[in-house]
């Protein structure tokens, strides 16, 4: 098999750019290793920039994010002592959309075989070969057969745990990495949501986060310790604790209902670089990882992609190679901004097993400082809805 550009996996950043190149004229491949229903099966992101809901408009893919995406013009973070509205619409002029990552990847996988993008599902065994050549193939195996897709650019869009980024030699290399001391313990439900808008609470016994996915779905997130089991959450017990941590006005709203979905996700901040290694691209969470805090994750990988997706056109209908020359140190700037953001906005509003009193007065007094301040709350605005691209 032989394409222009050969993309190793189909989440979010993997179908993004392949409609993207695919409406460029640029042949596309995608090897992906799970099956279509089991990538449809991860919950993940809530929470949309312009920048996601821009590309999947310039897609013309976004008829049902028009009609069942949430606007939202704000959000809340919450303590014993404050409840602050964060009018991003009145501070920024912008607003984000509130629409699942799992009906991204729907609309962009059920769009693919209309649009010539070809999506090889349960690909196994993915290897990637002379990426430092003008011809990296890969090689991997489907229904007990090896294959070889031979390409001009291979990008990996495999997230924190595919091949990609391994295959590039750790003499060259920088990793930064954070691991945070607790884990998210996520929960889905067929209720209505406990308000219009997202809250964010840092209560004594730790995070909490209330959000949607339409008027009649909800998402909650408790913090949780790092050995905790989803076992040792029944449902009772999260909805008990998810009503003390959001506090008695919010927590009376809560409609409780089995969840259909719960799992803990651990939280790390991640980045390596560069992003580019000859022939071979990085994009989305195979470079870079944020906790979920700032909801920056799945808006990373779009700004990464219409980035890449510039240059790849840039060079199969011109020849040029600026873009990608600049690629790495463009993605990285908006990227490491994102990753302060999130790291911020996770040291505010959880609580550290190793925290000292002072530290906790200084998140109380950052908390309070923010309810007072203009300035704060628009900082905390701008990075929420997502710095330009
Ligand atoms: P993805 O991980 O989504 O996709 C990578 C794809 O590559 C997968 O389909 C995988 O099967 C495939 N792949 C991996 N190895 C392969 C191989 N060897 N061969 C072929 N294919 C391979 N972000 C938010 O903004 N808000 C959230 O609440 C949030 N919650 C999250 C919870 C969890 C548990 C995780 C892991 C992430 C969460 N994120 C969240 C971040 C998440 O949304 C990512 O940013 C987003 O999925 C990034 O998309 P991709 O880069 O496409 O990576
Ligand atoms: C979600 O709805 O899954 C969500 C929303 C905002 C976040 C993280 C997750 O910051």
């Amino acid at each position: 098999m032989k394409t222009d550009v050969a993309i190793i996996g189909a989440g979010p950043a993997g179908l993004l750019l392949g409609h993207l190149l695919c409406a460029a004229g640029i042949a596309t491949t995608i090897v992906e290793r799970q099956s279509a229903t089991h990538v449809l099966s991860r919950i993940r992101a809530g929470v949309l920039e312009a920048t996601t809901t821009d590309l999947m408009r310039q897609l013309g893919l976004d008829q049902r994010l028009n009609a069942e995406g949430l606007r939202h013009e704000g959000f809340h973070l919450s303590s014993s002592l404050h409840s602050i509205r964060i009018d991003i619409v009145a501070l920024t002029g912008k607003h984000v959309t509130v629409y699942g990552q799992t009906e991204v990847t729907r609309d962009l996988m059920d769009a693919a075989p209309e649009r010539g993008l070809e999506v090889i599902y349960e690909a196994a065994d993915v290897a990637l070969h002379e990426i430092e050549s003008n011809a990296p193939w890969i090689g991997f195996t489907k229904d007990g057969q090896h294959e070889r897709l031979d390409a001009r650019f291979i990008v990996g869009c495999d997230g924190f745990h595919g091949p990609s980024r391994r295959a590039i030699p750790e003499s060259t290399i920088q990793l930064y990495d954070k691991v945070y001391p607790f884990g998210w313990l996520g929960l889905l439900a067929d209720v209505p949501p406990c308000d219009q808008e997202l809250i964010y609470t840092n209560h004594e016994h730790g995070f909490a986060l209330a959000s949607m996915r339409s008027a009649t779905r909800s998402r909650y997130y408790l913090q949780v310790p790092l050995d905790e089991k989803v076992e040792d959450w029944p449902d009772d017990r999260f909805w008990d604790e998810l009503s003390v941590r959001l506090g008695p006005e919010a927590g009376a709203r809560i409609t409780r209902g089995p969840a259909i979905e719960k799992s803990i996700a651990p939280l790390r901040s991640f980045v390596s670089e560069p992003m580019r290694h000859g022939s071979l691209f990085l994009a989305g969470d195979s470079a870079h990882i944020v906790p979920p805090t700032g909801a920056k994750g799945l808006n990373l990988a779009a700004s990464d992609v219409a980035y890449l997706s510039a240059a790849l056109r840039g060079f199969f209908r011109h020849g040029h190679t600026d873009g990608f020359e600049s690629y790495s140190e463009r993605a990285l700037a908006r990227i490491w901004k994102a990753e302060r953001f999130s790291w911020y906005l996770t040291s505010l509003m959880h609580r550290f097993p190793s925290q000292s009193r002072f530290d906790r007065r200084m998140q109380l007094a950052e908390l309070d400082y923010i309810a007072n301040s203009r300035a704060a709350q628009t900082s905390i605005a701008e990075n929420y809805v997502g710095l330009p691209l």
